[in-house]
């Protein structure tokens, strides 16, 4: 008699135990998404959660609003956007918040070799847009000498090698004709996107494997309508 008592709480804790993991599942958290009214360092966040057609907050503060809300160290501890709030818990940090979103969405690879050529492929693009944005940046005072060192930039070596290299990733998943990983899209993929949407349109003029992907995302059933409905553009006027 002990023996089936004991039993039957066993299972009783098991039973718990699932229907606690169900309604965790179920119940997904108040999600609030800071920042600009542009793509920019938010974009991402705001891509995972359409992907996945998780319910969120998109909070667009304007740059005129902005210094009224940047002493708010509440929402906004480092005085900076984006920051992501769940269920009031604020985090900062654009790379920390879409990896987070990416993982708890099932968006970050399936497995360490996956994520491996994930975050090759973010951290490549990183290092890209890193230097796009100092080249615009720091050449000329109009477009037209900015335009001109990013399309001497867009040519360099440096940046090929680059493509190159993410276009080899491609290659190693379904002949690069699929995504990065797996059979759908992942943070990479999304990475790769909002970087080379962002960036000037030749860019990817030699590398047909990732201009075809590009296209893959754009009208991914996951993205398309958002994407088709979005007004916001890339970066702040203030660098355009
Ligand atoms: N490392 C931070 C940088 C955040 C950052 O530079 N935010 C800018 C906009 S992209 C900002 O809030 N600027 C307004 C300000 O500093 O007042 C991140 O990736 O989140």
């Amino acid at each position: 008699y002990s023996c089936d008592y004991r039993h039957h709480n066993i299972c009783e804790g098991v039973v718990r135990e699932i229907l606690l993991k169900q309604l965790s599942y179920k119940m997904s958290p108040k999600y609030v998404l800071n920042y600009f009214n542009i793509q920019g360092k938010g974009e991402i966040a705001r891509f995972l959660f359409h992907c996945k057609g998780v319910e969120f907050t998109d909070n667009q503060i304007s740059f005129q609003d902005w210094p009224s809300h940047k002493g708010d160290s509440s929402r906004f501890p480092l005085g900076q956007m984006p920051t992501l709030e769940i269920d009031g818990n604020v985090i900062c940090q654009s790379a920390a918040i879409y990896k987070y979103l990416a993982e708890t969405f099932g968006l970050n690879g399936a497995n360490p070799s996956e994520r491996l050529v994930i975050n090759q492929v973010c951290e490549t693009l990183n290092d890209f847009w890193n230097e796009y944005v100092e080249i615009w940046k720091s050449n000329g005072s109009n477009n037209d000498e900015k335009k001109a060192a990013i399309a001497e930039f867009l040519v360099k070596e440096t940046t090929k090698l680059k493509f190159t290299f993410i276009e080899n990733l491609l290659k190693q998943n379904h002949d690069g004709h699929g995504y990065f990983v797996g059979d759908s899209i992942s943070l990479g993929d999304l990475v790769f996107f909002h970087i080379t949407g962002m960036a000037d349109k030749s860019l990817l003029n030699d590398f047909p494997l990732l201009a075809e992907l590009n296209d893959r995302v754009r009208h991914s059933a996951e993205l398309k309508s958002y994407l088709d409905s979005r007004t916001h553009p890339p970066f702040s006027i203030f660098h355009s």
